[in-house]
């Protein structure tokens, strides 16, 4: 089935829908924002455009969470969808369409599609039981279990569920499922292909439970009372209920379906991938194009280590904090130009400063205020009409010329860092430009005043080019351009994106804010550092010992081992007499220890987490039967104890100060 264009193109694209289980975040952003900026690029190319996103809502953790609170589910996710929805708006995002699970019309339909699998034979009732990790709501074959037996996405513990259930029915769709992973361009990047038929496909499809008793909160299954449809089913259905897709809410599906994007997050991509294709395939309906996955945002910390981000480490990146000190499109430039197409990224404050800074301080925001005040200084704001071309002049039009076929190809392999470098490529032949012409020079000159109004025309141009393609990523900052070089609102198109000398001739331009001020870096990374860490400092005081529990996922138990075996290890209380960094080292401080035995010298990896001053005087316990090694070239002799900390740090383990120094452990 072909989509119904009405002679127009349309383009389909959504984002994941949403878990209102907590504020939304900079990943989440990573997401809507990179499908708005496709959404506006396309819609800039004249595509009718449809793009989705929403909140899942049903589901045991919403659940669990709002009983926590004593409201309502429907409370609870009420509360939050406001948060996710004032975001957006903030975010200048451009969604055309929101969709929430609980919305009465996709209730309707995903009970008709629970129904018609049912009535086809792909859905049976049957029991199940396995291993079900309650925050990700995903079931798990023993397989599929980390290396610790935990859930192989979050890494939790996770429980053994048994109940009556639904089950769908996955293996009549393995082989078409392998072939679009495999031999289309439907799974981008296309590496994950293999995995994850290697993962799942080769060692049997297992039939995906679709349906739970154990709680309420969900679409109920309207033939079978007790049970609630299982939130895949309920939350994949999304992208075509929000259509209108059995249900007369909307009347879109045979106008946008399929849909021409996908965009998820790693953590996702199997249902995405394997599930979602099956359904689609017992639906007789047509799959989607493409599915483009991401990887992570993850947080840098200030060791320099990337930690997931979570609201019980106390270090979510808070997009409403970053868009208030530096403008909502400094944020979206920044998250959007770090992000490779499936590759994890790091947020990190030093590099968005360096980043704005570099990029939109230095590199754009001074073109144009270069450009706009030359402009101002040697013609009162309004170009002659006389004009001398000059050297330079066609190779920054071919390069600026050049973009927008890149980026159209950037674009539609979503691929929106790679777009923003080469429009950067243009911003700097254009800085270029200026230092080779030397405007300044001419400007002295009045013989030069010709060669001088085409070399700010050619500029005024470059400007023009370069920030039309950027306003689907910075539609914010954008209109304050076009309004600085005296652009009027035909001027910007995709079609002028392609072509040169669309300004007037005798072009007036308005001297205006800086667009994007440079910001002082140790300032603002003193500023930011004391709002992580007092953030992380109360999220620490919030957290339940059950929940500080849930976060913290040991180490696996080592290798069953005798008494003899322990009875080897030679532990002792030693005092810290005095404590030093090693030099050359971040990681490892050099200890003199009083261990009772004359004394000895001690190195640890603890220098991340302990400064000398923290130590000395204090009674610690070492492994003192340990052979001498060398690190960094000081010898140790022996270690000292410290714990695993949840949030991957160590603490040294100090027994009862009283101990006599050289007191054996056993
Ligand atoms: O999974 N880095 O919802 P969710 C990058 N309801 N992206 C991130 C991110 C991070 N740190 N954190 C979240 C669900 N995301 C389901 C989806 S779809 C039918 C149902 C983004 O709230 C990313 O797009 O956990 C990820 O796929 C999505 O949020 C998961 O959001």
């Amino acid at each position: 089935m072909d989509k119904d264009k009405n002679n127009s193109k349309t383009f389909y694209i959504t984002t994941p829908i949403y878990y209102p289980s907590g504020d939304p975040h900079i990943g989440h952003c990573y997401t809507t924002v990179a499908c708005d900026s496709i959404a506006r690029y396309k819609r800039m190319q004249g595509y009718d455009v449809m793009f989705l996103t929403g909140t899942d809502e049903h589901g045991q953790k919403i659940e669990q969470k709002a009983a926590e609170k004593g409201v309502t589910p429907q409370q609870y996710v009420d509360e939050i969808v406001a948060v996710f929805k004032k975001l957006w708006s903030y975010m200048n995002i451009s969604y055309d369409r929101y969709i929430r699970t609980t919305d009465d019309y996709h209730v309707e339909s995903v009970q008709k599609i629970f129904r018609e699998l049912y009535d086809k034979g792909f859905i049976y009732k049957g029991e199940y039981k396995g291993k079900y990790c309650t925050p990700c709501e995903s079931f798990w074959t023993e397989s599929q279990l980390d290396e610790n037996g935990c859930c192989p996405e979050c890494h939790r513990p996770v429980t053994v569920a048994r109940e009556e259930a639904y089950f769908f029915k996955m293996a009549p769709f393995a082989d078409r499922i392998e072939k679009l992973l495999l031999e289309t361009d439907y799974l981008q990047p296309k590496y994950r292909a293999q995995e994850l038929v290697n993962n799942f496909i080769k060692p049997g499809l297992e039939d995906l439970c679709v349906s739970r008793t154990s709680f309420t909160w969900g679409i109920p299954v309207d033939f079978d009372p007790g049970h609630v449809v299982y939130v895949w089913v309920d939350a994949l259905s999304n992208y075509c209920t929000a259509l209108g897709y059995k249900n007369s809410r909307y009347h879109d599906y045979d106008k946008y379906w399929p849909a021409d994007v996908h965009m998820v997050a790693k953590d996702i991509m199997r249902f995405h991938a394997i599930i979602w294709p099956a359904m689609l395939m017992a639906l007789e309906q047509p799959l989607p194009k493409h599915l483009a996955v991401h990887g992570w945002i993850t947080f840098q910390n200030k060791n320099g280590e990337a930690q997931k981000m979570s609201k019980s480490l106390g270090n979510v990146v808070d997009p409403f904090m970053l868009g208030e000190r530096y403008g909502v499109d400094a944020i979206r430039y920044h998250i959007l130009r770090e992000m490779a197409l499936g590759a994890d990224s790091a947020f990190s404050n030093e590099i968005m400063i360096n980043r704005i800074n570099s990029d939109l301080a230095n590199g754009f925001g001074n073109l144009v205020s270069r450009t706009v005040a030359m402009a101002d200084k040697y013609f009162g704001g309004t170009l002659p009409n006389d004009r001398e071309e000059g050297d330079f002049d066609q190779s920054l039009r071919d390069c600026v010329l050049s973009v927008r076929g890149k980026v159209d190809k950037c674009i539609d392999e979503t691929k929106l860092k790679n777009a923003l470098e080469e429009i950067f490529v243009a911003v700097d032949r254009a800085n270029k430009y200026i230092d080779e012409t030397e405007p300044w020079i001419l400007g002295k000159d009045e013989s030069k005043r010709a060669r001088l109004a085409s070399v700010l025309y050619n500029l005024l141009e470059a400007i023009r080019v370069i920030s039309t393609l950027l306003s689907p990523f910075m539609p914010t900052a954008m209109p304050k351009v076009w309004e600085q070089i005296g652009a009027a609102e035909s001027d910007i198109s995709y079609e002028n994106a392609g072509r040169f000398d669309v300004l007037p001739v005798n072009v007036t331009v308005h001297k205006g804010e800086i667009l994007f001020p440079r910001i002082d870096m140790e300032k603002e990374i003193n500023e930011l550092n004391a709002i992580i860490e007092k953030n992380m400092a109360e999220a620490k005081a919030k957290l339940s010992d059950a929940e500080k529990g849930e976060e913290f996922v040991p180490a696996e138990l080592a290798q069953e081992i005798s008494i003899d075996d322990f009875g080897k290890a030679d532990l002792r209380v030693a005092l810290v007499k005095s404590c030093e960094k090693v030099k050359k080292s971040k990681k490892l401080l050099c200890l003199q220890l009083d261990d009772g035995f004359g004394g000895r010298q001690v190195v640890s990896g603890i220098a991340e987490w302990y400064k000398p001053e923290d130590l000395i005087g204090k009674k610690i316990i070492i492994v003192a039967n340990l052979k001498p090694a060398k690190l960094c070239g000081v010898e140790s002799q022996g270690m000292i104890l410290a714990a695993d900390t949840p949030d991957g740090g160590a603490a040294v383990v100090f027994p009862d100060q009283e101990l006599p120094c050289g007191a054996k452990i056993r």
